[in-house]
């Protein structure tokens, strides 16, 4: 054991588990925030996925309850705090613009403070986003690219990312936000483009489906693998100085690309299942990201490991074993 404690909020999704993950495998104790659901049954799958279910010491509250989260703070007193929950599905933020602004962009307030009030020497992770990029600004993405947010969702983390830059210089607390290009994973929800074309591929294989019905297949976007990028979330907290970081492959795809990878991989074309349907167009698009992680690279020796084509044949495989057992996730 390294003798360390974190606290990760957002612990139940597709970072959460990877992070526990990565953190349990370097001797941490590992303490998550769970909100209430009345669905117990699908709570904390992925970690189930992972077989790290039993190792993780959860604690009930949420992001909206600020003294819940001082409680929490109290009795676990962490080392390294990672504030990954979020109304993280940019769809459902124009149809939930407030519930988003009050999760994504105040509940990283109220954790911020929970750290401020409760235990000012921990450090602190705030998962920005290159949503933030939005109307791109700058054809490659870095620190130093201005921000132009595009939806509810980005306007909501680009206040949470200013209120940690604001904690760290005003209160001298060791927070940083890692700018976090798409990542992906067979943990990925499955509402995102990626987790669907290949949960969708791998049911057209099985002959369970025979279209795919998708929106914008012209959007490109920067993805890596969620493994790959907790670590760079965890070499943000190991450094004297804290800082924000943008993590990204450098390397763009459009949803089409990634969609002819998919096929491609169970021998399918497709022109022969895609439709394209309006109801997954959105009111505002971010047309294309494409990330410059140098600084990364330079400071924390951190660089995407994980090729798309890797990425996207291990979600297929994942989504293939995951039909034919009959698991659910
Ligand atoms: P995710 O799979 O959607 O997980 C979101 C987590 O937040 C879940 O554990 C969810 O709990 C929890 N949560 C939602 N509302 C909450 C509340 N009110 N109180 C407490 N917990 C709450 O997201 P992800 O892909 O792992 O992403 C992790 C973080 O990184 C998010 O903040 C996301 O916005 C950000 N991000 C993600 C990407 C990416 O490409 N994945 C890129 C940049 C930034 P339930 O299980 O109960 O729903
Ligand atoms: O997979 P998406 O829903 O991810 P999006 O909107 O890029 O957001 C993800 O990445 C952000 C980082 O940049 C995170 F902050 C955020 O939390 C989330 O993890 O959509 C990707 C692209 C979009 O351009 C969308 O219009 O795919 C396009 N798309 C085309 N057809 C679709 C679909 N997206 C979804 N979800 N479903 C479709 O049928």
């Amino acid at each position: 054991m390294s003798g360390k404690r974190a606290l990760i909020t957002g612990i139940t999704g597709q970072d959460g588990a990877y992070l526990a993950q990565f953190l349990l495998g370097q001797g941490y104790e590992v303490h998550g925030l769970l909100r209430r659901s009345a669905s117990a049954d699908v709570i904390g799958a992925r970690l189930k996925w992972l077989k790290i279910d039993g190792r993780i010491i959860l604690h009930d509250g949420n992001l909206t309850d600020l003294s819940g989260l001082i409680r929490v703070m109290k009795d676990v007193q962490p080392q390294e705090v990672y504030n990954l929950a979020a109304q993280s599905f940019v769809k459902s933020s124009w149809q939930q613009p407030l519930l988003t602004g009050t999760v994504t962009g105040l509940g990283a307030v109220n954790i911020l403070e929970a750290v401020r009030l409760a235990n000012p020497e921990a450090r602190f992770y705030q998962a920005s986003s290159s949503e933030m990029f939005g109307l791109i600004q700058e054809p490659i993405q870095s620190e130093k690219t201005p921000f132009y947010p595009r939806s509810p969702y980005a306007a909501a983390k680009l206040y949470a990312h200013w209120m940690t830059v604001n904690y760290r210089e005003s209160f001298d607390m060791h927070a940083s936000n890692g700018i976090l290009f798409n990542h992906e994973s067979p943990l990925r929800g499955i509402e995102f483009v990626t987790r669907k074309i290949t949960d969708g591929v791998a049911r057209i294989k099985l002959g369970l489906q025979e279209k795919l019905s998708l929106g914008n297949l012209d959007a490109k976007r920067d993805w890596g693998h969620a493994r790959d990028y907790v670590k760079a979330m965890w070499l943000m907290l190991q450094q004297e100085v804290p800082d924000d970081y943008v993590i990204a492959t450098g390397r763009t795809a459009s949803v089409r690309e990634f969609c002819q990878f998919a096929f491609n991989h169970v021998g399918l074309n497709m022109e022969d299942h895609v439709v394209v349907d309006e109801r997954f167009l959105r009111p505002a698009e971010v047309d294309i990201l494409l990330g410059n992680a140098e600084k990364a690279k330079a400071k924390l020796g951190w660089a995407a490991e994980t090729t798309l084509e890797e990425l996207v044949a291990e979600m297929v495989e994942a989504d293939l074993q995951r039909l034919t057992s009959q698991e659910h996730l």
